[in-house]
């Protein structure tokens, strides 16, 4: 079942459609909703997922659950293991309540061949984030490794890449650099004071990541213009800040983490509406909260 020490996972049953409407009637197909959530970062350290279970409430009552980036973390080959293994128990859990699709992000890049989903016949454009950002993560220590490969991966395309094309290339361009951690910070929580000032290092990082914050709605609304121009929004993880932005005709949702400090959004897509709830942490688990904003993806005809 392996190829290289990678499970090899079945193609994804039906990537730009509703999994959920197979073999129901077409006139069913609007009706059905579709949960996205992202950053889970199950299996990290800090993560305030520490059981499957806490999932539960999010799980239910959809027909269709999308995991948008950094479900696990299987980016370095030293936990990578752990991380498959966590991935395997993820997926299980999930198929007991819908039918999922897991897109990569850049800590769990090899779990799918699947990177992005356009869903609402194009109108919602689904993708991690970090293709967004020259050299994936701009305030990661190791930026300059990860951006020279980057570079790399992309000038080795054949002219006018697929954007599937592009964002597999960035995807191998981060498994170039598996081995380069995880470090002891990396598996200490990042709660403790110690953790925090571990990640607040060098000085200059903690600017960078507030530059990363403050631009990313944008480069969001650029990538989409280029590679998805009849898309009406898009939803993003990655940079751990939850919000919306509009920004031209698009709006830019970041659905946050499930780590300390950047808040947390699910999106319910439901016809051509999209609906974008808070995620409340409780004792037992997390649940879908206070509805913060709805979006409608076509304007409504006028009359
Ligand atoms: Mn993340």
């Amino acid at each position: 079942m392996s190829r290289g020490g990678l499970p090899r996972f079945p193609k994804p049953p039906f990537p730009s459609q509703h999994p959920a409407s197979a073999g129901r009637p077409n006139v069913f197909r609007h009706l059905l909703s579709t949960r996205i959530l992202s950053d889970l970062h199950f299996g990290h350290p800090a993560s305030y997922l520490t059981r499957l279970e806490m999932l539960a409430p999010l799980l239910e009552g959809v027909d269709h659950l999308v995991f948008n980036g950094d479900s696990v973390e299987t980016r370095f080959a030293k936990t990578r293991p752990e991380g498959q293994e966590r991935f395997a128990r993820l997926q299980e859990f999930v198929a007991r309540y819908s039918p999922a699709t897991f897109l990569t992000g850049n800590h769990d890049p090899d779990i799918t061949p699947l990177h992005h989903l356009d869903l609402a016949e194009n109108s919602l454009f689904i993708t991690h984030g970090d293709a967004f950002f020259p050299g994936i993560s701009p305030w990661s220590r190791d930026a300059v490794a990860l951006l020279r490969a980057c570079t790399e991966a992309l000038a080795a395309l054949p002219p006018s890449p697929t954007l599937s094309e592009r964002l597999a290339a960035l995807r191998r361009a981060i498994l170039t650099q598996e081995h380069i951690g995880p470090r002891p910070h990396h598996l200490a929580r990042t709660r403790t004071l110690h953790g925090f000032v571990q990640e607040a290092w060098p000085p200059t990082r903690p600017f960078i990541m507030l530059q990363c914050w403050l631009t990313s709605a944008r480069k969001a609304a650029a990538f989409a213009m280029n590679h998805r121009p009849d898309s009406r929004a898009v939803v993003m993880g990655h940079t751990h800040r939850a919000g919306i932005r509009k920004i031209g005709p698009r709006h830019i949702i970041n659905t946050g983490s499930f780590l300390p400090y950047s808040g947390r959004l699910l999106v319910d897509l439901a016809g051509e509406e999209l609906c974008i709830r808070r995620i409340d942490r409780r004792h037992d688990g997390f649940h879908p909260g206070a509805m913060v904003a709805r979006v409608l993806l076509r304007d409504r005809p006028s009359r």
